[in-house]
């Protein structure tokens, strides 16, 4: 009896220990399991990783043999990886193609493009030898340097030397003011910055150019921390959260103003586009010692010439972009100015502006601004390289000093 019940407990014991055996087993098989799919994932990614690089180096080849089969195959082999992707690749160059021209716009755009052209609304009567003339990088840079005159607006100009502008433009020069700054950093404000985390990049800059009404607040990790110049429209200075923005507060100011095309300052001070010289006067009596800049408005003329010049067709007859103000602006000022997400990267995107929720094509390829040919400038004088424009959003240019003409 007494030896039937220790083998009852002997079997027992024996169970539970084959059972917490075959646990302990199937743990370590799914452990196993885990550790293959973690490994396999991660080889995966690895493989993922690596075919994006050949895909951006094959691209970048195609740029200059033209084979662009390859590239094409090797999206597919990416989005066959990925699996299906939100974000579609073009079928066309990755960087931007700098012989850009209105076939590369949408039907609405071209529309807006044509609208423009008929309307002319600033007069304009181009005499040059454009469109369609070809230069050499060189021959353009030098061509921009000497043919765009970048000064402000100084108190020896008429109306501003008479006594109702007494005291109000800053008595320094710009150039001396800046002296002449190395690195430069030109932020356009398009929305493909967002979740850039360019901003330590951006802020290695010994100078920072922003645009209109562009934070930094909010967005440091994509944009940066510091504003030395701001280029604003005349548009927003006359408006009346200009004066109340604290946004403005920050380094030199520079306002500019479209004029009819080539004229003279007494000619548009009678006809500017947006009066905004009370608002600018106000201004300069509660932040008196802040600089505070008016572009001539010849300069936006003397540049939008050389647009029309080198492109491959009529461009809108209306001033250029204050993006591209801003970077001739940074030419005359640096020795070397790096351009961001003017030129998109692949993080492109609707989305007009980082900082704001209005989406439309129109912000990055142009309506009202010529802001393709500008691209093609852009992209022509460009010393960096395409993986730059592609992974950074970034195009590097030589400033004025820096070449020989
Ligand atoms: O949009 P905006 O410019 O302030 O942008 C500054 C410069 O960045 C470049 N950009 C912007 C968006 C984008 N998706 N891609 C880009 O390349 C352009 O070079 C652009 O000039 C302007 O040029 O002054 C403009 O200003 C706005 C607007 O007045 C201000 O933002 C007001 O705060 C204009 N929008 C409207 O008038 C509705 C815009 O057309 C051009």
């Amino acid at each position: 009896m007494v030896h039937r019940k220790v083998k009852k407990k002997f079997r027992c014991i024996v169970l539970v220990c084959l059972l917490f055996a075959t646990i302990c087993v199937w743990k370590d098989m799914k452990k196993g399991d885990e550790y293959d799919s973690l490994q396999l994932r991660r080889k995966e990614f690895q493989a993922s990783k690596s075919l994006q690089k050949k895909i951006v180096d094959s691209n970048f080849r195609s740029v200059s043999s033209n084979s662009i089969q390859d590239t094409l195959r090797g999206k597919q082999d990416l989005r066959r990886l990925r699996g299906p992707s939100k974000t579609k690749l073009e079928n066309s160059h990755l960087v931007w193609n700098r012989d850009s021209s209105s076939k590369n716009i949408n039907p609405k755009l071209k529309n807006v493009w044509k609208y423009y052209l008929k309307l002319n609304k600033y007069n304009v009567s181009y005499k040059g030898p454009g469109p369609g003339v070809k230069f050499s990088a060189e021959s353009l840079s030098c061509h921009l340097r000497d043919r765009v005159n970048v000064s402000m607006v100084d108190a020896s100009d008429f109306p501003f030397n008479t006594s109702e502008w007494k005291g109000f433009l800053p008595k320094e020069n710009i150039r001396t003011m800046t002296r002449l700054w190395g690195q430069c950093a030109v932020v356009s404000s398009a929305g493909s910055l967002k979740s850039s985390q360019l901003g330590p990049e951006i802020d290695d800059h010994d100078a920072i150019l922003r645009f209109n009404a562009a934070p930094t607040d909010n967005f440091q990790l994509d944009v940066g921390t510091k504003t030395t110049i701001r280029l604003m429209n005349s548009q927003l200075v006359k408006g009346q959260r200009f004066l109340k923005d604290s946004l403005y507060n920050e380094g030199i100011l520079v306002v500019w103003d479209p004029s009819v095309y080539h004229s003279d300052i007494p000619k548009w001070y009678k006809n500017p586009e947006y009066g905004f010289f009370e608002n600018y006067k106000s201004y300069r009596k509660l932040h008196p010692n802040q600089p505070f800049y008016i572009l001539k408005p010849q300069m936006p003329w003397e540049l939008w010439d050389i647009l029309q010049e080198m492109a491959p067709e009529e461009i809108q007859p209306n001033p250029p972009s204050s993006g591209m103000l801003g970077i001739i602006l940074m030419m005359t000022l640096c020795d070397q100015v790096d351009i961001y997400e003017f030129l998109p990267s692949m993080r492109k995107t609707d989305l007009c502006h980082y900082y704001g929720k209005f989406f439309d094509t129109a912000c990055t390829m142009g309506s009202y601004h010529p802001l393709l040919y500008e691209k093609n400038l852009v992209k022509f004088l460009n010393q960096g390289t395409d993986a730059d424009i592609y992974i950074l959003g970034k195009a590097t240019l030589l400033g004025f000093q820096n070449i020989c003409c």
